[in-house]
């Protein structure tokens, strides 16, 4: 934490971070700042507390537009193993996109804001069911925010992948540039951290480290760092190289990362050099472009294939008494026969003694393994309770 907070602000801070309610976490922040003295130690913190502060207040607004209306024009039914949205500029082809891709048939014209709910379809590919969910635009041909912007962004949070969809026709680097800056402030980092910390919050135990890589700190300024806060039991995990500065503002800004696929649409009507820009500007992003025209049957299949590999799944198949199931568990890349057990059933993750396995994950096929191990595509499980 930076140098000496007062007693007071220090107490209005653990207010925050122990807020469970909307209300609660933008009331404590609003007495937080006033306390907390203007330097150059503090800048950071500021900063970033007036950043969470923005956003909170955003989704209050939010949420009281949407109470206003009879039920949740927003809310779409989750189907399916995993949940794409489609996010981006007005007219840029989303509605032409999902509807070349799955099953759904939404209204195309070639004018703004044709779309104004969210409008899911479903496509299959490799045993995996996807559900795609065109949202309505976030940013007007003109590079202006719509009166949908925050509730998409909102969505979006909640989805396992974005695919951003710029118009090749209409400026996409200033289109893109505009999108990073309202989902930053809408709570979502493109860029995947090379370290990240994760503060897992308890009810006992007090604090614990857990490093999978390199702490720059030690369990002292941890804890004292939490407890200034308020955090007394937490467990702190630290992927890659991390410092306090790093768990600082995991603690301070609501933002996650999310997986996400840059998408040039209309690109049939690109302009060449401005594409190269273009791409340069994603790879730096450490993203994947695709570019997208409905003329080109090949950019379908390929924009398939590239949305489901960056979804970061594997599928595993489980076998009971000698049969395999034909549709796969989805999990997250790095799970284990564990999490398996647990995503079948509450009650197995607990009573599980061990697996059988087939597949990539082991070296002897039919291998015996214990509930840690770490699975891979492909692989076929049979789990022994
Ligand atoms: N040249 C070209 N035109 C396209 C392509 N895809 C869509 N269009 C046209 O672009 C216009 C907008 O397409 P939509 O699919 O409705 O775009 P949208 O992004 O869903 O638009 P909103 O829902 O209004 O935000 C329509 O006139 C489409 O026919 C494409 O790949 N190339
Ligand atoms: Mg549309």
């Amino acid at each position: 934490m930076p140098t000496n907070l007062t007693a007071e602000a220090q107490a209005k801070l653990a207010k925050y971070t122990q807020a469970r309610t909307l209300e609660e976490k933008i009331r404590a922040l609003e007495e937080a700042l006033p306390l907390i003295p203007d330097h150059k130690g503090t800048e950071r913190m500021r900063a970033q507390l007036k950043t969470t502060l923005a956003k909170l207040r955003r989704e209050a607004e939010r949420r009281k537009s949407v109470k206003v209306g009879r039920h949740d024009e927003f809310s779409v039914r989750r189907e399916g193993d995993v949940q794409v949205s489609l996010l981006g500029v007005a007219n840029s082809g989303k509605s032409t996109l999902l509807s070349s891709l799955t099953n759904a048939k939404p209204a195309i014209a070639p004018y703004s804001l044709t779309t104004v709910r969210p409008i899911p379809g479903m496509t299959q590919h490799m045993d995996v069911e996807i559900q795609l969910v065109e949202l309505p635009a976030i940013l007007t041909d003109g590079l202006e925010e719509t009166s949908f912007t925050g509730r998409s962004i909102a969505f979006a949070r909640n989805s396992d992948l974005i695919a951003i969809m710029l118009d090749c026709a209409n400026n996409p680097l200033q289109q893109l540039e505009k999108i990073i800056q309202l989902l930053d402030e809408g709570g979502i980092t493109l860029r995947r951290r090379e370290a990240i910390v994760v503060v897992e919050k308890k009810d006992s135990g007090g604090i614990r480290l857990v490093s999978f890589g390199h702490f720059r700190a030690s369990l002292q300024e941890v804890r004292s760092l939490l407890e200034s806060v308020g955090v007394k039991n937490a467990v702190v995990k630290v992927y890659g190289d991390a410092g306090l500065e790093e768990l600082e503002e995991q603690l301070l800004r609501e933002t996650v990362y999310k997986p996400s696929v840059v998408v040039g649409g209309r690109a049939d009507l690109a302009d060449a050099g401005e594409l190269e820009r273009l791409r340069r500007r994603v790879e730096e992003l450490g993203r994947p472009l695709v570019l997208f025209s409905v003329r080109d049957r090949a950019s379908i299949t390929h924009l398939r294939d590239i949305l489901y590999q960056n979804l970061n799944i594997i599928r595993i198949y489980t076998q009971k008494d000698g049969v395999i199931t034909r549709k796969p568990v989805v999990l997250g890349v790095g799970s284990t026969v564990q999490e398996l057990a647990r995503v079948i059933h509450k009650d197995f993750a607990e009573r599980l003694r061990y697996a059988r396995v087939w597949g990539r994950s082991v070296r002897i096929q039919g291998q015996q393994v214990g509930p840690g191990h770490r699975l891979e595509d492909g692989d076929v499980v049979e789990l022994f309770l």
